[in-house]
Protein backbone atom coordinates (compact mmCIF):
# COMPACT_ATOMS: atom_id res chain seq x y z
CA UNK A 1 0.00 0.00 0.00
CA UNK A 2 1.45 3.41 -1.05
CA UNK A 3 1.98 5.87 1.59
CA UNK A 4 -1.09 7.47 0.13
CA UNK A 5 -3.66 4.69 0.60
CA UNK A 6 -2.57 4.09 3.48
CA UNK A 7 -3.20 7.54 4.86
CA UNK A 8 -6.63 7.04 3.20
CA UNK A 9 -7.60 4.36 5.27
CA UNK A 10 -6.56 5.95 8.27
CA UNK A 11 -8.55 8.74 7.75
CA UNK A 12 -11.65 6.29 7.52
CA UNK A 13 -10.77 4.46 9.80
CA UNK A 14 -10.77 7.90 12.13
CA UNK A 15 -14.11 9.11 10.81
CA UNK A 16 -15.71 5.58 11.27
CA UNK A 17 -14.68 5.37 14.12
CA UNK A 18 -16.24 8.54 15.31
CA UNK A 19 -19.73 7.96 13.28
CA UNK A 20 -19.91 4.98 15.35
CA UNK A 21 -18.65 5.38 19.05
CA UNK A 22 -16.07 7.84 20.59
CA UNK A 23 -12.63 8.23 20.30
CA UNK A 24 -12.27 8.04 24.06
CA UNK A 25 -14.78 4.28 23.91
CA UNK A 26 -11.21 2.97 25.48
CA UNK A 27 -11.23 5.71 28.24
CA UNK A 28 -11.71 4.18 31.52
CA UNK A 29 -13.66 5.55 34.44
CA UNK A 30 -11.39 7.06 37.19
CA UNK A 31 -11.73 6.45 40.97
CA UNK A 32 -12.30 9.52 43.12
CA UNK A 33 -10.09 11.09 44.64
CA UNK A 34 -9.35 9.80 48.20
CA UNK A 35 -10.20 12.93 49.93
CA UNK A 36 -12.22 15.53 47.32
CA UNK A 37 -13.74 12.81 46.29
CA UNK A 38 -15.60 12.84 50.30
CA UNK A 39 -16.91 15.57 49.57
CA UNK A 40 -18.92 14.47 46.89
CA UNK A 41 -19.79 11.43 48.42
CA UNK A 42 -21.14 13.84 51.58
CA UNK A 43 -23.31 16.09 49.08
CA UNK A 44 -24.99 13.40 47.29
CA UNK A 45 -25.98 11.54 50.89
CA UNK A 46 -29.56 12.94 51.49
CA UNK A 47 -29.28 11.68 55.31
CA UNK A 48 -30.22 15.02 57.15
CA UNK A 49 -27.65 13.87 60.03
CA UNK A 50 -24.55 13.54 57.54
CA UNK A 51 -20.92 14.81 58.78
CA UNK A 52 -18.30 15.81 56.43
CA UNK A 53 -14.98 14.97 58.31
CA UNK A 54 -13.14 14.38 54.98
CA UNK A 55 -11.43 17.60 53.76
CA UNK A 56 -9.82 19.70 55.85
CA UNK A 57 -11.61 22.86 55.72
CA UNK A 58 -12.45 24.51 58.78
CA UNK A 59 -16.01 24.99 59.80
CA UNK A 60 -18.11 27.27 62.33
CA UNK A 61 -19.58 25.97 65.56
CA UNK A 62 -22.64 25.68 63.19
CA UNK A 63 -20.80 23.74 60.68
CA UNK A 64 -20.51 26.43 58.21
CA UNK A 65 -17.68 27.36 55.92
CA UNK A 66 -15.84 30.53 57.83
CA UNK A 67 -14.60 33.90 55.55
CA UNK A 68 -12.61 35.39 58.14
CA UNK A 69 -13.58 39.12 58.92
CA UNK A 70 -9.78 40.31 58.17
CA UNK A 71 -10.51 38.44 54.16
CA UNK A 72 -14.34 40.10 54.44
CA UNK A 73 -12.77 43.69 55.35
CA UNK A 74 -9.13 43.40 52.98
CA UNK A 75 -12.07 41.95 49.94
CA UNK A 76 -13.96 45.27 50.37
CA UNK A 77 -11.07 47.73 50.48
CA UNK A 78 -9.89 45.99 47.37
CA UNK A 79 -13.27 46.69 45.31
CA UNK A 80 -13.72 50.39 46.55
CA UNK A 81 -10.23 51.00 45.21
CA UNK A 82 -10.48 53.36 42.35
CA UNK A 83 -7.06 51.84 41.10
CA UNK A 84 -7.76 48.24 40.83
CA UNK A 85 -7.92 46.44 37.81
CA UNK A 86 -8.12 43.36 35.83
CA UNK A 87 -4.81 43.48 34.06
CA UNK A 88 -2.41 40.11 34.23
CA UNK A 89 -0.36 39.71 36.73
CA UNK A 90 3.48 39.38 35.95
CA UNK A 91 4.16 35.41 35.41
CA UNK A 92 5.88 35.63 39.41
CA UNK A 93 2.39 36.97 40.52
CA UNK A 94 1.99 39.71 42.92
CA UNK A 95 5.56 40.93 44.23
CA UNK A 96 4.22 42.67 47.44
CA UNK A 97 2.52 39.27 48.14
CA UNK A 98 5.31 37.19 47.13
CA UNK A 99 7.76 39.66 49.63
CA UNK A 100 5.24 39.29 52.70
CA UNK A 101 4.68 35.56 51.74
CA UNK A 102 8.22 34.72 52.32
CA UNK A 103 8.76 37.26 55.34
CA UNK A 104 5.91 35.58 56.74
CA UNK A 105 7.15 32.09 56.63
CA UNK A 106 10.97 33.00 57.78
CA UNK A 107 10.44 35.71 59.68
CA UNK A 108 11.71 39.47 59.10
CA UNK A 109 15.23 39.30 61.01
CA UNK A 110 16.05 36.12 58.77
CA UNK A 111 19.52 36.38 57.27
CA UNK A 112 17.98 34.87 53.86
CA UNK A 113 15.66 37.76 54.09
CA UNK A 114 17.91 40.40 54.89
CA UNK A 115 20.45 39.52 52.14
CA UNK A 116 17.79 39.04 49.56
CA UNK A 117 18.52 35.58 48.61
CA UNK A 118 15.14 34.15 48.11
CA UNK A 119 13.42 33.74 45.20
CA UNK A 120 9.82 33.69 45.63
CA UNK A 121 6.92 32.85 42.83
CA UNK A 122 2.89 33.27 43.71
CA UNK A 123 1.23 29.73 43.35
CA UNK A 124 -1.83 28.37 42.92
CA UNK A 125 -1.93 27.51 46.84
CA UNK A 126 0.08 24.84 48.23
CA UNK A 127 -0.35 22.38 45.02
CA UNK A 128 0.67 24.72 42.69
CA UNK A 129 3.69 25.62 44.93
CA UNK A 130 4.93 21.95 45.17
CA UNK A 131 3.96 21.23 41.29
CA UNK A 132 6.02 24.07 40.49
CA UNK A 133 9.17 23.46 42.83
CA UNK A 134 8.94 19.44 41.84
CA UNK A 135 9.28 20.48 37.96
CA UNK A 136 11.88 23.14 39.01
CA UNK A 137 14.11 20.63 40.38
CA UNK A 138 13.28 17.78 37.86
CA UNK A 139 15.00 20.28 35.22
CA UNK A 140 17.52 22.20 37.75
CA UNK A 141 19.14 19.73 40.21
CA UNK A 142 22.80 18.93 39.21
CA UNK A 143 22.55 16.50 36.22
CA UNK A 144 24.93 13.99 39.11
CA UNK A 145 22.44 13.99 41.60
CA UNK A 146 19.38 11.44 41.19
CA UNK A 147 15.82 12.52 40.71
CA UNK A 148 14.32 10.43 43.54
CA UNK A 149 12.45 12.13 46.33
CA UNK A 150 11.60 10.89 49.65
CA UNK A 151 7.92 11.01 51.77
CA UNK A 152 6.79 10.15 54.70
CA UNK A 153 4.71 7.25 55.34
CA UNK A 154 1.66 8.47 55.50
CA UNK A 155 2.03 11.69 54.29
CA UNK A 156 -0.58 14.00 51.79
CA UNK A 157 -1.75 11.09 49.26
CA UNK A 158 -1.55 14.10 46.36
CA UNK A 159 2.09 14.36 46.90
CA UNK A 160 3.49 11.02 45.37
CA UNK A 161 1.07 12.19 42.37
CA UNK A 162 2.54 15.90 42.18
CA UNK A 163 6.40 14.24 42.31
CA UNK A 164 5.71 11.47 40.13
CA UNK A 165 4.44 13.80 37.63
CA UNK A 166 7.74 15.97 37.53
CA UNK A 167 9.40 12.51 36.28
CA UNK A 168 10.15 12.01 40.37
CA UNK A 169 11.52 8.50 41.52
CA UNK A 170 8.98 8.63 45.05
CA UNK A 171 10.19 6.81 47.64
CA UNK A 172 9.01 6.75 51.52
CA UNK A 173 10.92 7.21 54.98
CA UNK A 174 9.22 5.53 58.00
CA UNK A 175 7.42 8.44 59.80
CA UNK A 176 4.32 7.42 61.84
CA UNK A 177 4.51 4.23 64.42
CA UNK A 178 0.85 2.55 64.28
CA UNK A 179 2.06 1.12 67.57
CA UNK A 180 2.83 3.99 69.97
CA UNK A 181 0.58 6.62 67.62
CA UNK A 182 3.53 8.88 67.56
CA UNK A 183 6.56 9.61 65.85
CA UNK A 184 9.12 6.40 64.27
CA UNK A 185 12.11 9.12 64.95
CA UNK A 186 14.65 6.11 64.48
CA UNK A 187 13.11 4.43 61.79
CA UNK A 188 13.04 8.20 60.10
CA UNK A 189 16.66 8.65 60.72
CA UNK A 190 17.44 5.95 59.61
CA UNK A 191 15.30 5.45 56.32
CA UNK A 192 17.15 9.28 55.94
CA UNK A 193 20.80 8.25 56.08
CA UNK A 194 20.41 5.35 53.79
CA UNK A 195 19.12 8.03 51.26
CA UNK A 196 21.32 8.91 48.68
CA UNK A 197 23.28 12.30 48.42
CA UNK A 198 21.06 14.75 46.44
CA UNK A 199 17.58 13.16 46.94
CA UNK A 200 14.68 15.84 47.70
CA UNK A 201 13.28 15.45 51.35
CA UNK A 202 10.06 16.10 51.81
CA UNK A 203 9.00 17.65 55.47
CA UNK A 204 5.72 19.52 56.33
CA UNK A 205 6.79 22.17 58.32
CA UNK A 206 4.03 21.63 61.00
CA UNK A 207 0.51 19.69 61.64
CA UNK A 208 1.64 16.47 59.43
CA UNK A 209 -0.74 15.34 57.18
CA UNK A 210 -2.65 13.01 57.89
CA UNK A 211 -0.83 11.67 61.41
CA UNK A 212 -1.25 14.79 63.72
CA UNK A 213 2.67 14.10 64.81
CA UNK A 214 5.47 16.22 64.63
CA UNK A 215 8.85 16.20 65.65
CA UNK A 216 10.01 17.79 68.94
CA UNK A 217 12.33 20.97 68.54
CA UNK A 218 15.42 18.59 69.35
CA UNK A 219 13.68 15.81 67.24
CA UNK A 220 14.09 18.84 64.37
CA UNK A 221 17.54 19.67 65.33
CA UNK A 222 18.38 16.14 64.51
CA UNK A 223 16.99 16.25 61.49
CA UNK A 224 18.89 18.94 60.65
CA UNK A 225 22.07 17.56 61.03
CA UNK A 226 20.98 14.41 59.01
CA UNK A 227 19.52 16.64 56.32
CA UNK A 228 23.04 18.74 55.51
CA UNK A 229 25.27 15.60 56.58
CA UNK A 230 23.26 13.48 53.99
CA UNK A 231 23.44 16.27 51.67
CA UNK A 232 19.75 16.01 50.99
CA UNK A 233 17.77 18.98 49.55
CA UNK A 234 14.67 19.93 52.01
CA UNK A 235 11.31 21.17 50.50
CA UNK A 236 9.21 22.01 53.32
CA UNK A 237 5.43 21.56 52.47
CA UNK A 238 4.06 24.38 54.73
CA UNK A 239 0.32 24.53 54.26
CA UNK A 240 -0.69 24.67 57.78
CA UNK A 241 1.30 27.52 59.19
CA UNK A 242 0.00 28.99 62.93
CA UNK A 243 -3.01 26.08 62.40
CA UNK A 244 -0.87 23.82 64.54
CA UNK A 245 0.06 26.48 67.37
CA UNK A 246 -2.64 29.04 66.85
CA UNK A 247 0.88 31.25 66.81
CA UNK A 248 2.29 31.93 63.08
CA UNK A 249 5.99 32.46 64.21
CA UNK A 250 6.21 29.01 66.46
CA UNK A 251 4.58 27.02 63.57
CA UNK A 252 7.54 28.49 61.17
CA UNK A 253 9.89 27.44 63.31
CA UNK A 254 11.47 23.98 61.79
CA UNK A 255 11.76 25.97 58.45
CA UNK A 256 13.63 29.06 60.16
CA UNK A 257 15.73 26.76 62.03
CA UNK A 258 17.03 25.15 58.83
CA UNK A 259 17.47 28.54 56.81
CA UNK A 260 19.15 29.79 60.10
CA UNK A 261 21.88 27.05 59.43
CA UNK A 262 22.02 28.33 56.30
CA UNK A 263 21.04 25.83 54.54
CA UNK A 264 19.53 25.89 50.68
CA UNK A 265 16.02 24.74 50.87
CA UNK A 266 12.97 25.10 48.98
CA UNK A 267 9.47 26.10 51.01
CA UNK A 268 5.51 26.02 49.40
CA UNK A 269 3.11 27.84 51.30
CA UNK A 270 -0.86 27.97 51.64
CA UNK A 271 -2.65 30.09 52.48
CA UNK A 272 -6.11 27.85 52.38
CA UNK A 273 -6.38 27.15 55.75
CA UNK A 274 -5.14 29.98 57.87
CA UNK A 275 -6.76 32.37 55.78
CA UNK A 276 -9.37 30.42 54.96
CA UNK A 277 -9.07 31.10 51.42
CA UNK A 278 -9.24 27.46 49.90
CA UNK A 279 -10.84 28.43 46.53
CA UNK A 280 -9.12 31.53 45.85
CA UNK A 281 -5.68 29.60 45.48
CA UNK A 282 -3.40 31.47 46.71
CA UNK A 283 0.11 30.39 47.48
CA UNK A 284 3.81 30.86 47.38
CA UNK A 285 6.49 29.01 46.31
CA UNK A 286 10.05 29.86 48.06
CA UNK A 287 13.61 28.63 46.87
CA UNK A 288 16.22 30.01 49.63
CA UNK A 289 19.49 30.47 47.63
CA UNK A 290 23.39 30.70 48.59
CA UNK A 291 23.64 34.85 47.59
CA UNK A 292 21.23 37.44 45.88
CA UNK A 293 22.77 36.50 42.51
CA UNK A 294 21.70 32.91 42.43
CA UNK A 295 18.30 33.44 43.76
CA UNK A 296 17.79 36.09 41.22
CA UNK A 297 18.80 33.32 38.61
CA UNK A 298 16.53 30.48 40.16
CA UNK A 299 13.57 33.17 39.99
CA UNK A 300 14.16 33.67 36.19
CA UNK A 301 13.93 29.82 35.46
CA UNK A 302 10.86 29.86 37.78
CA UNK A 303 9.16 31.96 35.10
CA UNK A 304 10.07 29.38 33.10
CA UNK A 305 8.42 26.58 34.70
CA UNK A 306 5.00 28.92 35.21
CA UNK A 307 4.88 30.60 31.55
CA UNK A 308 3.88 27.44 29.57
CA UNK A 309 1.79 25.56 32.51
CA UNK A 310 -0.33 28.25 33.36
CA UNK A 311 1.12 31.57 32.29
CA UNK A 312 0.84 33.96 35.11
CA UNK A 313 -1.53 33.31 38.44
CA UNK A 314 -4.92 34.52 39.30
CA UNK A 315 -5.25 38.28 41.38
CA UNK A 316 -7.94 38.41 43.90
CA UNK A 317 -6.80 35.85 46.39
CA UNK A 318 -3.14 37.09 46.22
CA UNK A 319 -4.41 40.53 46.42
CA UNK A 320 -6.47 39.68 49.88
CA UNK A 321 -3.74 37.84 51.44
CA UNK A 322 -1.03 41.24 50.59
CA UNK A 323 -3.48 43.48 52.27
CA UNK A 324 -4.06 41.21 55.10
CA UNK A 325 -0.57 40.38 56.00
CA UNK A 326 0.31 44.11 55.39
CA UNK A 327 -2.18 46.24 56.92
CA UNK A 328 -1.21 46.15 60.43
CA UNK A 329 -5.00 46.16 62.11
CA UNK A 330 -6.22 43.66 59.65
CA UNK A 331 -2.67 41.63 60.42
CA UNK A 332 -4.09 41.84 64.11
CA UNK A 333 -7.45 40.55 63.55
CA UNK A 334 -6.09 37.64 61.07
CA UNK A 335 -4.30 36.66 63.52
CA UNK A 336 -6.90 36.72 66.47
CA UNK A 337 -8.87 34.77 64.21
CA UNK A 338 -6.92 32.09 63.67
CA UNK A 339 -5.98 31.56 67.19
CA UNK A 340 -9.96 31.55 67.37
CA UNK A 341 -9.89 28.75 64.90
CA UNK A 342 -6.85 26.58 66.31
CA UNK A 343 -8.31 26.95 69.54
CA UNK A 344 -11.88 25.88 68.48
CA UNK A 345 -9.88 22.59 66.67
CA UNK A 346 -8.35 21.66 70.37
CA UNK A 347 -11.21 22.34 72.58
CA UNK A 348 -12.67 19.35 69.66
CA UNK A 349 -10.15 17.18 70.38
CA UNK A 350 -11.20 17.43 74.42
CA UNK A 351 -15.15 17.50 73.52
CA UNK A 352 -14.89 14.51 71.10
CA UNK A 353 -12.18 12.96 73.96
CA UNK A 354 -14.58 13.21 76.45
CA UNK A 355 -17.74 11.84 74.61
CA UNK A 356 -15.34 8.55 73.71
CA UNK A 357 -14.46 7.94 77.21
CA UNK A 358 -17.77 8.97 78.42
CA UNK A 359 -18.90 6.08 76.22
CA UNK A 360 -15.86 3.68 77.42
CA UNK A 361 -14.92 2.56 73.72
CA UNK A 362 -12.09 0.48 74.23
CA UNK A 363 -8.41 1.74 73.86
CA UNK A 364 -6.38 4.70 74.80
CA UNK A 365 -7.92 7.39 73.05
CA UNK A 366 -5.79 10.10 74.42
CA UNK A 367 -4.14 10.37 70.95
CA UNK A 368 -6.77 12.70 70.24
CA UNK A 369 -5.73 15.29 72.38
CA UNK A 370 -2.22 14.69 71.46
CA UNK A 371 -2.31 15.46 67.82
CA UNK A 372 -1.47 18.50 66.16
CA UNK A 373 -3.00 20.64 63.43
CA UNK A 374 -6.81 19.86 61.54
CA UNK A 375 -6.75 16.11 61.59
CA UNK A 376 -7.01 13.03 63.58
CA UNK A 377 -5.23 10.08 62.40
CA UNK A 378 -7.91 7.26 64.62
CA UNK A 379 -6.20 4.15 63.35
CA UNK A 380 -9.68 2.79 62.76
CA UNK A 381 -9.85 -0.05 59.46
CA UNK A 382 -11.21 0.77 55.86
CA UNK A 383 -14.50 -1.41 56.84
CA UNK A 384 -14.77 0.52 60.42
CA UNK A 385 -14.65 3.99 58.29
CA UNK A 386 -16.36 2.57 55.39
CA UNK A 387 -19.58 1.53 58.17
CA UNK A 388 -18.90 4.93 59.53
CA UNK A 389 -19.99 6.52 56.01
CA UNK A 390 -22.54 4.18 55.32
CA UNK A 391 -24.40 3.73 58.65
CA UNK A 392 -23.93 6.87 60.05
CA UNK A 393 -23.16 9.22 57.38
CA UNK A 394 -19.67 10.73 59.04
CA UNK A 395 -17.66 11.41 55.51
CA UNK A 396 -14.16 10.06 55.90
CA UNK A 397 -10.82 9.53 54.23
CA UNK A 398 -10.81 5.96 54.35
CA UNK A 399 -7.67 5.58 56.06
CA UNK A 400 -9.77 6.57 59.54
CA UNK A 401 -8.24 10.69 59.46
CA UNK A 402 -11.13 12.71 60.95
CA UNK A 403 -11.12 16.41 60.49
CA UNK A 404 -11.32 18.02 63.90
CA UNK A 405 -11.88 21.11 62.08
CA UNK A 406 -15.62 20.21 60.78
CA UNK A 407 -16.56 18.89 64.45
CA UNK A 408 -18.86 20.99 66.58
CA UNK A 409 -19.97 20.44 70.27
CA UNK A 410 -23.20 19.64 68.84
CA UNK A 411 -22.10 16.97 66.29
CA UNK A 412 -19.23 15.73 68.67
CA UNK A 413 -21.20 13.18 70.42
CA UNK A 414 -23.05 12.10 67.34
CA UNK A 415 -19.31 10.99 65.90
CA UNK A 416 -18.57 9.46 69.50
CA UNK A 417 -21.77 7.44 69.24
CA UNK A 418 -20.84 6.19 65.78
CA UNK A 419 -17.10 5.55 66.69
CA UNK A 420 -18.34 3.81 69.29
CA UNK A 421 -20.53 1.74 67.33
CA UNK A 422 -18.59 0.53 64.43
CA UNK A 423 -15.62 -0.47 66.51
CA UNK A 424 -17.91 -2.89 68.16
CA UNK A 425 -19.34 -4.13 64.97
CA UNK A 426 -16.42 -3.82 62.18
N1 LIG B 1 0.06 20.18 51.55
C1 LIG B 1 -0.60 19.48 52.49
C2 LIG B 1 0.17 18.74 53.52
C3 LIG B 1 -2.01 19.50 52.49
O1 LIG B 1 -2.63 18.82 53.44
C4 LIG B 1 -2.71 20.20 51.50
C5 LIG B 1 -4.17 20.15 51.46
C6 LIG B 1 -1.96 20.91 50.55
C7 LIG B 1 -0.58 20.87 50.60
C8 LIG B 1 -2.57 21.71 49.46
O2 LIG B 1 -3.51 22.62 49.79
P1 LIG B 1 -3.95 23.79 48.78
O3 LIG B 1 -5.40 23.84 48.89
O4 LIG B 1 -3.47 23.43 47.41
O5 LIG B 1 -3.26 24.99 49.29
N2 LIG B 1 -4.86 19.28 52.05
C9 LIG B 1 -6.32 19.19 52.18
C10 LIG B 1 -7.08 19.46 50.94
C11 LIG B 1 -6.71 18.64 49.75
O6 LIG B 1 -6.52 17.41 49.84
O7 LIG B 1 -6.60 19.24 48.66
C12 LIG B 1 -6.67 17.85 52.82
O8 LIG B 1 -5.77 17.01 53.05
O9 LIG B 1 -7.85 17.64 53.14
Amino acid sequence: MSPEDRMEVLTRQFCAGQVNGSTWDHVQQAPPDPIIGVTDGWRADPDPRKLNLGVGAYRTEEGKPYVLKAVREAEQQILADPAMNKEYLPISGNPEFNRLARTLALGLSSPAIQQNRVATVQALSGTGALRVGAEFLSTHLPSSFPRIVYLPSPTWGNHKSIFAKAGFQVREYRYFCAGTRGLDFVGMVADLKAAPPGSVLLLHACAHNPTGVDPSPEQWKQLLEVTSEGRLIPFFDMAYQGFASGDLDADAASVRLFVDAGLELVLGQSFAKNMGLYGERAGALSVVCKSKDVATRVESQLKLVIRPMYSNPPMHGAAIAARVMGDPKLNELWKEELRGMADRIKLMRKVLYDQLVARNVPGDWSFVLKQIGMFSFTGMTRPQCELLVSKWHVHLTLDGRISMAGLSATTAPYLAEAIADVIKSA
